[in-house]
């Protein structure tokens, strides 16, 4: 029994790992460094269907906030280690800031590419960009969760007969 709840443990690892990538889309996962007070690497290219996720790594308190309104992490305290992340599924230039620092250039920018071809569009455009919170549609997890969970039970009956 103990060794079910292993392999459950272990399929739900899998499944961590597997869905993402599959509703990427040959997106890429990009962390840029919230510093004091400055973006690192400020500006970034990424094709499309891209996560960025901003990690705190300074002691001030710091925001990602897009200019157009699509993305706002609040304000993340000074050695919280906390983070924020945004899927760009749509190609453009999103211009954003750091709402304490922005006066002290605390500014950056996401270009997303590809999409067939579709102009890179300067940052203010309006973007027709379905907002995304990074998490895959339910509809595609709980199929994930049935595979991975069945594989695992099989893979503990085949383990168990083996050792008979
Ligand atoms: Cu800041």
């Amino acid at each position: 029994m103990r060794r079910l709840l292993y392999l459950v443990a272990l399929s739900l690892m899998t499944m961590v790992l597997i869905v993402p990538t599959a509703g990427a889309q040959q997106g890429q996962n990009v962390t840029v460094m919230m510093e004091d007070n400055y973006f690192d690497a400020a500006n970034i290219t990424v094709p499309a269907g891209s996560t960025v996720t901003w990690v705190h790594n300074g002691n001030n308190p710091h925001t990602t906030t897009s200019y157009d309104g699509l993305w706002d992490s609040g304000i993340i305290q000074g050695g919280s280690g906390g983070s924020f992340s945004f899927t760009f599924n749509e190609p453009g230039t999103y211009e954003y800031f750091c709402r304490p620092h922005e006066n002290q250039g605390m500014v950056g920018s996401v270009t997303v590419t590809g999409g067939g071809g579709t102009t890179v569009q300067a940052g203010g455009a309006t973007a027709p960009l379905p907002p995304s919170g990074g998490f895959t549609a339910p509809s595609v997890i709980l199929p994930a969760a049935a595979l991975l969970l069945g594989a695992g039970a099989l893979t503990f009956a085949v383990l168990r007969r083996r050792t008979l």
